[in-house]
């Protein structure tokens, strides 16, 4: 509870900054807020299994810039299925008609091998993992730091997954389907 009310007042406080901020102004904060929908053109936030994500779901994501503590990222959810795990990564491409289109997760250090499924590279502190557990309302909050920036390189987009991110050899990484995507340049 802590956690969902502190993930709000920072993604309120975001949003007041962005606000803030004359369009000119670079600023290494993102915030995007986007409503489920099936795959459109421009669309900001994709629904690829609309009984796990229905559409008119919201998907939010905020990232810090760079701090001495490194990069911190907030996802929150509402209107999935209630009390239910969900996986989420940061992913390297755009969301696409096609679930797949996002790319592989993004990798501060990639992995030579790809798919990426060792457990040396596919892990939350190489990675941005932000699984989570709905709770009785559908609503669902993950917060995950790690000790370095993107830097610019590409990261393009959140995808919500199946199930919480498994972390043994040969299928670290994976959450299940891909069933929904939200568009947020980092
Ligand atoms: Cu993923």
């Amino acid at each position: 509870m802590r956690t969902r009310t502190l993930a709000t007042a920072l993604i309120g406080l975001a949003a007041v900054l962005v606000t803030a901020t004359p369009a000119s102004a670079s600023t290494a904060t993102t915030l995007v807020s986007g409503v489920a929908e099936p795959y459109v053109p421009g669309a900001v936030a994709v629904t690829y299994d609309q009984t796990l994500v229905p559409a008119g779901a919201r998907l939010s994501v905020l990232a810090t810039g760079t701090t001495p503590l490194g990069t911190t990222v907030v996802l929150t959810t509402h209107g999935l299925v209630p009390d239910r795990e969900y996986g989420a990564h940061v992913h390297t491409k755009p969301c696409g008609a096609a679930p797949a289109d996002a790319g592989p997760h993004f990798q501060n250090v990639a992995d030579p091998v790809q798919p990426s499924v060792d457990p040396a590279y596919a892990n939350p502190r190489n990675e941005v993992w932000l699984d989570f557990t709905t709770d009785a309302t559908g609503t669902g909050v993950a917060v995950a730091t790690v000790p370095w920036a993107f830097g610019g390189r590409p990261a393009s987009s959140v995808v919500v997954h199946e199930t919480h991110t498994h972390t043994d050899p040969g299928h670290a990484g994976t959450a299940g389907a891909r069933l929904a995507c939200l568009n947020a340049a980092f």
